[in-house]
């Protein structure tokens, strides 16, 4: 293991982990985009599934695409990352995963900046909102309250942030001394922006991921390899 990032994550008080898909393919859930695999958008265009104009345009379609992610992560167990990383009571978990999977590690502080696929909100944000079985996903149906359709609690493209999230993981950024991000592209924005974020205000950056990123100029450490592997290692006794 790498000396520099063990002395960095030994000494830091506060840690934010901010993680990706790669966070959770080692558990069996697709990512979006990789080089070598390809990812979910080599096969499906994001466009049609991952935009309130996609959803407009084809509802049933869309609904489809994530009962069928939603059986996928429903069975996906946490992966050693998850764990190592959940086992940490002291860090900060910002995720641009939807997926339950650190939560189901027992991880406790976790943001989840891009929403959650084991929910589904009221498209015209009525403000109904109701938890789905992932191993059993509903079809399209009406929102109950207004008769507009329900959609999964996840953020598409063109849509902003939940603001109360946004803010959590901003003022956790600003105040924390290392940030390790995990398994992200750090190509989308304003998530990927985090790391910036940190960086400009002085934590340590240290990457892990199979493969050089978006974000590899910002690192102080990059890790090269399996979350699974390496997360737990770096992760071990704190003092
Ligand atoms: C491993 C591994 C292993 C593999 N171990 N590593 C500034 C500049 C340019 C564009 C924009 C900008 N600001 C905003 C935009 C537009 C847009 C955007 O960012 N587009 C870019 C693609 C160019 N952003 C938005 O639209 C956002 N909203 C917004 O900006 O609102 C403001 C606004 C509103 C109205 C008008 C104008 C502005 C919203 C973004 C929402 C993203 N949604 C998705 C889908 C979520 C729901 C779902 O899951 O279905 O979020 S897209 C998808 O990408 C998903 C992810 O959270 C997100 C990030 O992907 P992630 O996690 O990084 O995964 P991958 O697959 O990209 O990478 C995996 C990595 O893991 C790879 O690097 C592998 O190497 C690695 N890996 N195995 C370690 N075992
Ligand atoms: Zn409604």
């Amino acid at each position: 293991m790498n000396d520099v990032a063990r002395r960095i994550i030994r000494s830091a008080e506060r840690i934010v982990s901010f993680s990706g898909a790669g966070l959770s393919a080692e558990s069996g859930v697709p990512t979006f985009r990789d080089p070598q695999t390809g990812g979910l958008w080599k096969d499906f265009d994001p466009t049609r599934l991952a935009s309130p104009q996609g959803f407009a345009a084809d509802p049933d379609l869309v609904t489809e695409w994530y009962a069928w992610r939603r059986r996928t992560i429903a069975e996906a167990q946490p992966n050693p990352a998850h764990t190592a990383l959940a086992a940490r009571g002291d860090i900060t978990h910002v995720t641009q995963n939807v997926d339950d999977l650190l939560r189901r590690a027992g991880a406790q502080h976790v943001i989840e900046l891009h929403g959650t696929i084991a929910r589904d909100r009221c498209h015209a944000a009525c403000g109904h909102e109701e938890a789905v079985d992932l191993a059993d996903p509903p079809g399209l149906r009406a929102c109950p309250a207004c008769g507009d359709h329900l959609r999964p609690d996840v953020v598409w493209f063109g849509e902003t942030l939940p603001a109360e999230a946004w803010e959590a993981a901003e003022r956790a950024c600003v105040s924390c001394e290392a940030m390790l991000v995990v398994g992200t592209s750090a190509a989308v924005y304003p998530a990927a922006g985090l790391i910036a974020l940190c960086k400009s205000a002085g934590a340590k950056i240290i990457i892990v991921n199979t493969q050089p990123s978006e974000a590899s100029d910002l690192a102080d450490v990059e890790l090269l390899g399996k979350a699974g592997e390496i997360v737990p290692e770096l992760l071990q006794e704190r003092h």
